[in-house]
């Protein structure tokens, strides 16, 4: 009965029967970087897989955590248990972004329905991304049908996240001009679909007229970079009144179909997978050799002839290389 004593096979129990507060408790351990945490996805990562995971990316304010709100609602009054994770690493220590996202989605907190994480911790040695992955793991196991992510759309963890998600949802506003500059750069990755919100705006049909002409700009191929043959579609939303909502689920679901018959969404699980494998790979690898490094009289003497422009930085990577076997 005792939280602290609970063995990790009864927790991965509790978490597969859905039990909120054994979720609540796996992904604090993920979070942490804990060990029960690893041991614990491992367990239930073979009863993952069935959740429609949509991320919602988008520069701060446009609307994206009351968008998630009005979804949600939508989602449960259809009968579906639904997640939701809302990554946030540019506020680590004051909760405030954190604290509006709560307020917006307080409806729902007192619905069993409904699981709702916050994450903005950093610290944690796997990194934000993967723990991140890992808490989306833990909803899809404890038999959430529709994981929400929201981040904001900046910075490499939130990219790594949003990436794994089947459905990537762009969240704009009327004016958001730097979002339509970094589409037309080619800074940001065409999503499935766009989402402009504050349609109570007058400039919203500008708005959509611009980004319907980076679309076409892009070309066919460069539209459907994330799943052949997908047209993009443009939905105006007013998430604060719950306008349009109906119908930016139903390209929702129309996304999924479209994934589900061309075989893309397996494609794309694939790729983001071994994305993850490699990554993980990656950070322990770094992080062994910063362990075996710490103390190693041979790598400081290789950094000081760096420092000293007697050595450049590559070809003291190739001998740390070859000194490591
Ligand atoms: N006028 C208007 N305001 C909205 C609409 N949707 C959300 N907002 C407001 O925009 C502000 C930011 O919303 P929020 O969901 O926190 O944005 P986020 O930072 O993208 O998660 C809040 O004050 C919302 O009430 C909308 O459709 N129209
Ligand atoms: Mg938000």
């Amino acid at each position: 009965m005792i939280a602290r004593a609970m063995s990790a096979d009864t927790l991965a129990q509790r978490l597969l029967e859905g039990d909120r507060r054994a979720l609540a408790r796996a992904i604090s351990l993920v979070e942490d970087d804990r060990p029960e945490g690893w041991e614990l996805v491992r367990e239930v990562y073979p009863h993952t897989g069935s959740a429609a995971v949509v991320g919602f990316t988008g520069p701060p304010g446009v609307g994206k955590s009351t968008l998630i709100a009005a979804v949600t609602r939508a989602r449960r009054n259809a009968g579906r248990s639904v997640g939701v994770l809302s990554i946030d690493p540019s506020s680590p220590f004051t909760q405030g972004a954190l604290l509006g996202d709560r307020i917006r989605l307080s409806e729902h907190f007192l619905d069993q329905g409904v699981f709702i994480r916050s994450m903005a911790n950093r610290g944690a040695l796997g990194g934000l991304s993967e723990a991140a992955l890992q808490a989306a793991l833990l909803l899809d196991a404890a038999g959430r049908e529709d994981v929400f992510v929201e981040t904001v759309g900046v910075g490499q963890a939130e990219i790594d996240i949003i990436d794994h998600a089947d459905t990537v949802v762009l969240v704009l506003m009327p004016g958001s001009g730097d979002s339509i500059q970094a589409l037309k750069a080619g800074i940001m990755e065409i999503p499935d679909v766009i989402v402009i919100n504050k349609a109570d705006n007058p400039l919203t049909d500008t708005m959509v007229r611009e980004i319907r002409g980076v679309l076409s700009l892009a070309g066919p191929e460069a539209v459907s970079e994330r799943g052949g043959g997908w047209r993009v579609p443009i939905v105006k939303t007013e998430a604060a009144r719950g306008e349009g909502i109906d119908a930016l689920v139903e390209r929702l679901q129309e996304h999924r179909s479209h994934i589900l018959a061309a075989g893309q969404l397996a494609e794309r699980r694939r790729r983001n997978l071994r994305n993850e494998v490699l990554s993980i790979a990656a950070a322990r690898m770094r992080r062994r050799l910063e362990e075996d490094l710490r103390e190693d009289a041979e790598f400081q003497r290789l950094l000081e002839q760096v420092v000293d422009r007697r050595l450049d930085p590559a070809s003291a990577a190739t001998a740390l290389l070859a000194a490591a076997g």
